[in-house]
């Protein structure tokens, strides 16, 4: 069909829904007569002789059935400058894509408004030290510090035994302002967007019982500047994070892990839009930095952290408690277990206390310095 048709077809049926609205609507009748007589103008001056009548025909049996059109409200040019420009036809336009007057404009791309960003320089509380597997590297081994019965991993290796310091931890810390809590992993590597794809997590055990309450997860791809779109807050509702005991692994013991979702990128129906966030490359001791709001750990918590580009699945933490250090394999040489078999490139932390003191028999936390 001719552009010239097509508008044409268009512009009746936008007359035809006016005069349809205008049983309903007297007083704003005049305005559409006016909208009307500005279309007519513009396809009087394109439209074909035989349409032209058509078009006649069509307005002389509806100016029949309505006998407030007259004359005199046709000419007024303040509306008809308020008639927007009409985009013309694509060229794969058919007659069934002219929109009708009363269809709801396209959905707009989902964006997330925010209220309240974390801040641009945060100030870090006291740096936390993981054990690194740098420098032993290229003995393919861990110096120390992975404790499979307590949950403690130091697995920064694919399972040949490489190694891959974007995975490896190397220190953390809590920083805080009035709204949020900062949590920042410091690695050996600079690259949190390492090709292999690395989840970043916070854990957080509300009441110090070493069974995690939240975990708040980034996913590649990792974003330079504050971001809610990967991130992700999980909550624990059943109690089974760490199995039957938070004191060792229960392996293979099945369970559900972090279950519900609480957040998700602040898309979410129930989201508070800027829960948690997250941003890389922040600066010394933050390549993973997280900030999430204080309401949803309050003032005494455990916390800690973990980076993870094997298994991937928060459903199954506490890790040791799915699998058994047989089958998990030990990054310690001289282990029974050595080398890594079916758990491996994950690397996390003990956990650190915030806002209370404790006794330091809180399991999974870090020990006294
Ligand atoms: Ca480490
Ligand atoms: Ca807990
Ligand atoms: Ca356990
Ligand atoms: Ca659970």
């Amino acid at each position: 069909m001719k552009p010239c048709a097509l508008r044409f077809t268009h512009y009746a049926l936008r007359f035809t829904h006016y005069v349809l609205r205008f049983t309903h609507h007297v007083l704003r009748f005049t305005h559409y007569v006016l909208r009307f007589t500005h279309h007519v103008l513009r396809f009087t001056s394109h439209a074909s002789p035989l349409l032209l009548s058509l078009f006649a025909l069509l307005l002389t049996s509806l100016a029949c059935s309505l006998p407030m059109l007259t004359g005199s409200q046709q000419n007024t040019p303040t509306l008809i400058a308020e008639t927007p420009a009409l985009p013309p036809p694509t060229a794969t336009s058919t007659a069934t894509e002219v929109p009708s007057p009363t269809a709801a404009p396209p959905t707009p791309t989902i964006t997330v408004s925010h209220a309240f960003l974390p801040a641009e320089k945060v100030k870090s509380g006291p740096l936390i030290y993981d054990p690194t597997s740098v420098d032993t590297a290229t003995e393919q081994r861990a110096p120390y510090g992975d404790s499979y019965k307590i949950n403690l991993f130091e697995r920064p290796f694919l399972q040949d035994m490489s190694y891959i310091p974007d995975l490896d931890i190397a220190n953390f810390n809590l920083g805080m302002d009035d709204k949020f809590y900062y949590v920042s992993i410091g690695l050996v590597g600079a690259n949190p967007n390492n090709p292999l794809g690395i989840l970043y997590a916070v854990e957080l055990d509300l009441d110090a019982d070493g069974y995690g309450d939240y975990v708040i997860v980034a996913r590649p791809p990792h974003p330079v500047e504050w971001s809610t779109d990967n991130v992700q807050v999980w909550q624990d509702q059943d109690h089974d994070t760490a199995g039957l005991s938070a004191e060792t692994s229960d392996a293979p013991l099945p369970g559900n892990g972090y279950e519900t979702l609480i957040f998700d990128g602040g898309r979410g129906v129930k989201d508070d839009p800027d829960l948690a966030w997250v941003r890389v490359n922040a600066g010394k001791n933050a390549t993973v930095q997280f900030a999430f709001k204080r309401l949803l750990a309050e003032n005494r918590f455990m916390f800690g952290v973990v980076a993870d580009a094997g298994w991937m699945d928060i459903a199954e933490w506490d890790y040791a408690d799915r699998l058994t250090k047989e089958q998990a394999g030990s990054p310690i040489k001289g282990d029974a277990e050595y080398p890594l078999k079916e758990l491996f490139a994950v690397d996390n932390t003990c956990w650190q206390a915030q806002g209370f003191t404790g006794n330091y028999e809180e399991p999974k936390r870090c020990p006294k310095k």
